[in-house]
């Protein structure tokens, strides 16, 4: 069975290339029967966003061999308490340094991203690279950042991981993107941890995932209408920023 990358990106203001503000985007891994629906549903995320209508929208479709796709297990799921962004980067800080990285380095990063990351003081496309010793940012490109493709639940196992979830209230599609992408980034060699939360300006949880700990969900983490939001991959001992990402882009398939 073969499977297809479906990959969005949104921007005003001209093409990302061109310069564009990133808006929103989405990395989905589905069945051929399943392609031409999930073109609509980005594009119409694309379309109907929180930060406005983009004048740029580029979707991509490609083919992915089924052998090449690997099948990982998904992160378990927790929670911690914050009532206001302070608490939730406290927090944040915290569970980080539970995970061996430093106060200086943890809020580094929380800085990073509640500052605005892209050299034009907002979200980035892709992700921060952090070395989790040192704190020194290492992507190449900082208005782009490093992205991670072709990753999605497996159709059935998303369906039953929704039933699971429901009675918990976090049966969300975003939810289920962002546990998808943290189990992914989280599995892949070199990761420490990764933090995240969203640049959508009507929402405000994100999280802190490791292998060690798995997905530790944080109410708060920034404040309501800011379009500031992102993600921080803290590693150590990688090869090369490239490699790293190269890595990032391989298929996976979600299961409970
Ligand atoms: C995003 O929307 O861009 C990322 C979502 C992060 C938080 C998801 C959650 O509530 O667990």
């Amino acid at each position: 069975m073969e499977w297809f990358s479906v990959r969005m990106r949104a921007a005003a203001g001209g093409s990302h290339e061109q310069g564009g503000s990133h808006i929103s985007g989405g990395e989905r891994l589905v069945p051929v029967d399943a392609v031409e629906s999930m073109v609509q549903s980005l594009v119409r995320r694309a379309m109907t966003h929180e930060l406005g209508r983009p004048d740029f929208v580029n979707v991509t479709v490609e083919v992915v061999p089924a052998e090449a796709v690997r099948s990982l297990p998904a992160l378990p799921i927790s929670k911690r308490e914050a009532e206001s962004v302070e608490q939730g980067h406290a927090v944040a800080v915290e569970i980080l340094g539970e995970l061996g990285i430093s106060r200086e380095v943890a809020e580094l990063a929380v800085c990073s991203i509640a500052e605005g990351p892209a050299p034009n003081g907002g979200a980035m496309r892709g992700a921060i690279v952090m070395d989790a010793d040192t704190g020194q940012r290492l992507e190449s490109d900082s208005a782009r950042g490093v992205r991670v493709a072709k990753i999605d639940w497996h159709p059935e196992e998303l369906q039953a991981w929704y039933e699971d979830v429901r009675s918990i209230g976090i049966a969300s599609e975003r939810i289920a993107e962002a546990l998808a992408l943290a189990t992914k980034v989280t599995h892949t060699p070199g990761t420490v941890a990764e933090l995240c939360w969203s640049d959508d300006p009507g929402y405000v949880s994100g999280y802190v995932a490791s292998a060690e700990l798995g997905y530790v969900r944080i109410p708060i983490l920034k404040e309501w209408g800011s379009p500031l939001g992102g993600r921080v991959f803290f590693v150590r001992g990688i090869s090369s920023v490239e490699d790293y990402e190269e890595a990032l882009q391989a298929p996976v398939l979600l299961r409970r």
